[in-house]
């Protein structure tokens, strides 16, 4: 039996990278009649290869761990009204990068406190990224902002053109963790996993110049592997790893947490690159955009691994409890003390969530945060 990685759908088939080789597969009659589970981008996936038929089968789907979900609930006028509609973003996450774009404006605290409230209902540990340091107008006040949120989480300051933060960001996914990308079309996703893997192989596009909007320029989810650090590669080395590569990452108790450093760190050379009409060397050595050909063969188990997301247009956080839960843990440690079990924190008598509030010790910007999150989970 082979067992494959899924790194992305294409129209329907997923595409499994095996040891050997990158194939398009596609579900077995068995396994579409008796389950109702279908692959996914992160997901480990059994492939059968009958003889005489071009396309493997997937026969099984591995046991999934923390899985990234958006759900929402169907509103009464559609059909369906009632149920949810859910989408599995990512399986197999260990750790999940919000990642949000410093700029002129202040930091979108409401939108990253979602964010974050769908990331932790995946169970999986979740970092903040903030991109683009170096257009950052308030750096010290959105880093100020972002930690206030975070509850222990990372928060980490990165710019691909100044190479801040990347090494920060490849201790969070050392010894062969997969990590997945969240963030708004243009914050810089793609651009980051191409800084990372030092090869321009997703493809990026600038942002609108009146507003800084994105072009949901990645249409699709997709699973890059990272070159393996322990082997003294340089930055700008298309991975290669043979598959016998065993030894411990030195990185792979990440340690990193809140750090940040104004300092510029190494030149971008591949960022640079592109911005400049004549390429460098990173450029020539790039591949078709869009295109995993030039990754050599990995066996993806071992390997660290980024899945790059198109820019999300809403966020569905319908049943996410325990994402509320650790997003709002500072809401969360009044309510036991509030007078009804079932208190929503927002008109009742004797809450102490409120009291809270009124006393100065919670802010209310986050009570009025949670208690619109609230509702969205309970539908
Ligand atoms: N100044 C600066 N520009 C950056 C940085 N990172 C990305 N960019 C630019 O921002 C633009 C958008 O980057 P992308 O990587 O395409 O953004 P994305 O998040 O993948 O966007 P979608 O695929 O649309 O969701 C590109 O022009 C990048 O060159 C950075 O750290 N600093
Ligand atoms: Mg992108
Ligand atoms: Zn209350």
């Amino acid at each position: 039996m082979t067992v494959g990685r899924v790194i992305s759908l294409d129209r329907g088939f997923p595409l499994v990278k095996t040891a050997e080789q990158e194939l398009r597969a596609q579900h077995s009659i068995e396994l579409v009649k008796t389950s109702d589970l279908r692959a996914a981008v992160g997901d480990y996936v059994e492939l059968d290869f009958p003889p005489g038929q071009d396309i493997p089968l997937i026969t099984a789907i591995q046991p999934r761990g923390h899985t990234l979900i958006r759900r929402s609930l169907v509103e009464s006028k559609h059909e369906g009204a009632g149920k949810h509609d859910e989408q599995v973003l990512a399986v197999n996450v260990d750790i999940v990068f919000i990642m949000t774009a410093l700029a002129a404006r202040p930091l979108d605290v409401a939108y990253l406190e979602r964010q974050l409230v769908m990331a932790h209902e995946s169970g999986a540990d979740v970092a903040l990224v903030l991109s683009k340091a170096d257009q950052a107008r308030h750096l010290d006040a959105d880093l100020a902002a972002a930690q206030a949120i975070a509850f222990g989480c990372p928060v980490v300051v990165e710019s691909a053109v100044t190479g801040e933060g990347l090494q920060e960001i490849r201790e969070l996914v050392a010894g062969g963790r997969t990590g997945v990308l969240l963030g708004r079309s243009g914050v810089g996703k793609s651009t980051l996993i191409n800084e990372l893997l030092g090869a321009p192989l997703l493809e990026t596009a600038a942002v609108r110049a009146k507003d800084r909007a994105g072009r949901h320029t990645t249409v699709a989810r997709r699973m890059v592997f990272l070159p393996d650090m322990t082997k003294g590669m340089t930055k700008g080395t298309v991975p290669f790893v043979t598959s016998g590569s065993e030894e411990p990452s030195p990185c792979a108790n990440p340690t990193v947490q809140q750090t940040h450093s104004l300092a510029p760190a190494n030149n971008s050379p591949s960022l640079r690159a592109q911005a400049k009409p004549e390429r460098g060397n990173l450029a020539d050595q790039s591949t078709v955009l869009g295109s995993m050909a030039e990754v050599p063969l990995t066996v993806p188990s071992q390997l660290s691994a980024l899945i790059d997301t198109p820019g999300l247009r809403s966020i569905g956080l319908y049943d996410a409890h325990r994402g509320l839960a650790a997003a709002f843990p500072d809401v969360i440690e009044h309510a036991a003390s509030c007078r009804y079990r079932d208190c929503t924190h927002s008109a009742e008598p004797a809450c102490a969530v409120q009291q809270a509030v009124q006393d100065g010790i919670l802010p209310a910007s986050r009570l009025a945060s949670y208690v619109v999150i609230a509702e969205e989970v309970s539908g």
